[in-house]
């Protein structure tokens, strides 16, 4: 049977990815947990932090990034909006892509689903970054990839020698 709360929806198990390059790295981060837990997402695990370069483009300000395992009653597109929301109450703006952001909150995987329309699960980049997979195999040694099958492990090794030597946990 499929666990559900109080009102009888189901739980789900996600991974989302937190990062920050611009303002007080680590405070944006943690302010966004505390608002992810004010929605009553719930935290099962976080990972380390790590300091990462920015991706495309490594000349702009590093990020700290961390995975969260989280427990969450909300359908995909409504925990999209919520995670949204979150970005903008930290002070992001609708600028070019890509540029520094005090918080950004991806969905990397909710419940090994697997979702082609108005959101793509998983993440269609995951599984080529390093700051995703590295805190994310931190907290699960055991994730496979939904859409790939493929071990997080074998992800991780699949990436390029510089992407592993470059990121730091701090
Ligand atoms: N997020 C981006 C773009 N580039 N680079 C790093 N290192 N970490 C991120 O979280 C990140 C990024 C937009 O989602
Ligand atoms: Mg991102
Ligand atoms: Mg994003």
């Amino acid at each position: 049977m499929t666990r559900q709360d109080i009102s009888g929806n189901q739980v789900k198990l996600v991974y989302l990815a937190l990062g920050s390059n611009l303002g007080n790295r680590l405070i944006n981060i943690e302010l966004a947990k505390i608002k992810l837990l004010e929605k009553g997402i719930i935290i099962l695990k976080s990972s380390s932090h790590y300091e990462t370069l920015s991706w495309p483009n490594p000349n702009l300000p590093k990020y700290i990034n961390i995975v969260l395992e989280v427990k969450t009653c909300l359908a995909p597109n409504n925990l999209m909006q919520v995670c949204k929301k979150i970005e903008v109450s930290l002070g992001r703006k609708q600028s070019v892509k890509n540029s520094p952001r005090e918080c950004d909150i991806d969905i990397l995987d909710y419940d090994q689903k697997i979702m082609d329309n108005t959101i793509n699960l998983p993440h269609p980049r995951m599984h080529n970054r390093n700051f995703v997979l590295i805190p994310l195999f931190e907290i699960n040694k055991k994730w496979v990839h939904p859409r790939l099958k493929r071990h997080i492990k074998r992800l991780i090794l699949t990436l390029p020698k510089k992407n592993i030597t470059s990121i730091k946990q701090i």
